[in-house]
């Protein structure tokens, strides 16, 4: 169960860059000519790209499917041991994947060390633990129908709370450091949830758990405005957690997944604000267009995602902010009408590629632009960092530790996905 089977060989990807490395340095000269008429580094930024990491989620290497259907295609993942492995191809080409993030009961583990060991030989750790207190499992003392961590009833509260210590436990072994907590708790119905009693259950039963984690974990409180809950949500927005994550204690942070918001929301605004507050643990990144569609990272909206990154690197060249932890970046997608890997390559290097444009902003100008009150100015500023082609700098520090060149074209021409069809039958 937990073999391998065919794996990138070291040398595909060395050929796979060498055919490609001129150009990529001609390209990775010219753009760093561009910079530095700018006043900018391109070793500098290259460093800093290279030092990003993201997490995979374990859940997003198999096909999703939306409440109509669901689409798998061949060679997908049947167990955790080969969602570990897609993984690590993912880190294999990407190198900034190093670590999974896992949703239990989804991927719990038989054995967590065995698990770990297996991980660990494949080069990936363990980021943070999801736990999973939305839909009933088969044997489950008390049903999830109305609620868990809110529920009205004490005892099913105790349930989900024992769950979320369960996955702390699992979570001990394979070296993650921190929980997420996402509750489906809500109300379809005017009146039919007590909204002050409810959120008041809710913070009680995170108490609870936090007071069972490790002192060096993390709880990322994670809102979402609407679903499975149609007409109110117990944890519905940042305000929400923001209260929340101070009540239960300075090791409780918000998590911001972008596709719980309105459409239109200014999420790159809450950003900024929970910084402030210092109570910003990470992110789960996707993209919508319309609610909780989990689509690709930068698919629908590449420049909400760049302004993201714009607040997050004001914050970290001002000195962080006091008592603010460095955000854990997550991703968290549902595959559709992809291959699942694919979808997250791209996504990985989208993700990176904002972070870099963000890099690029000349901030002493935009300042000043600011206290002018230079509305155009300040704009064309930021749009002068998001249309540069930083695609010479994203794929120079890959090949430099050992990746792909080309992700995506690496991955299809190695024929990985046509291996796993006959091993995964
Ligand atoms: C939720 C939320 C959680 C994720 C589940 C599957 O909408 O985004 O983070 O674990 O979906
Ligand atoms: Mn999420
Ligand atoms: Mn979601």
């Amino acid at each position: 169960m937990n073999e391998t089977g065919f794996r990138i060989d070291t040398g595909f990807i060395a050929s796979h860059n060498g055919v490609r490395s001129a150009d990529i340095r001609r390209d990775y000269d010219a753009l760093g000519e561009l910079l530095r008429r700018r006043g900018i580094g391109i070793g500098e930024i290259a460093a800093r790209a290279a030092a990003l990491t993201v997490a995979l989620p374990s859940w997003a290497t198999a096909t999703g499917g939306t409440r109509f259907g669901r689409f798998p295609g061949e060679g997908e993942p049947r167990n955790v041991f080969e969602k570990i492995a897609d993984c690590a191809t993912i880190h294999q080409l990407t190198r900034i994947t190093p670590r999974v993030a896992l949703h239990i009961p989804w991927d719990r583990p038989g054995d967590p060390g065995t698990l770990a060991a297996f991980a660990s030989s494949l080069g990936v750790g363990f980021d943070a633990m999801n736990s999973n207190t939305f839909e009933d499992q088969k044997a489950q003392r008390l049903s999830y129908k109305f609620g868990s961590l809110s529920h009205t009833d004490a005892s099913v509260r105790a349930q989900a709370i024992a769950h979320n210590l369960e996955c702390v436990e699992i979570g001990r072994v394979l070296g993650s450091k921190a929980l997420s907590i996402w509750i489906g708790d809500g109300g379809n119905f005017p009146g039919q949830v007590d909204f002050r009693g409810s959120y008041e259950r809710y913070i009680e039963s995170c108490k609870s758990i936090y007071a069972g984690m490790p002192g060096d974990w993390l709880l990322y409180i994670e809102y979402k405005l609407f679903e499975p809950a149609m007409y109110s949500t117990v944890l519905n927005d940042w305000g929400s957690a923001y209260y929340a994550a101070t009540a239960v204690g300075p090791r409780a942070f918000c998590l911001v997944d972008l596709g719980h918001h309105a459409p239109n929301v200014n999420i790159e605004m809450i950003v900024a604000r929970l910084l402030h507050m210092g109570k910003l643990g990470g992110f789960h990144f996707n993209d919508s267009k319309y609610g909780d569609d989990d689509l690709d990272s930068g698919s629908i909206k590449p420049f909400q995602l760049f302004l993201i990154f714009h607040e997050l690197v004001n914050a970290a060249v001002k000195g962080g902010t006091p008592g603010n932890p460095e955000p854990a970046y997550m991703i968290d997608q549902s595959h559709n009408v992809t291959d699942p890997v694919e979808s997250l390559l791209a996504s990985v290097e989208e993700i990176q590629r904002a972070y870099v444009q963000a890099l690029l902003v000349d901030r002493a100008a935009l300042a000043e632009y600011q206290q002018a009150n230079d509305a155009v100015m300040a704009l064309r500023t930021l749009k002068t960092a998001f249309t540069t082609d930083v695609a010479p700098i994203l794929a120079s520090v890959r090949v430099s530790a050992g990746g792909a060149a080309d992700p995506l074209a690496a991955f299809r021409e190695s024929g990985y996905r046509t291996q796993k069809g006959k091993e995964r039958r």
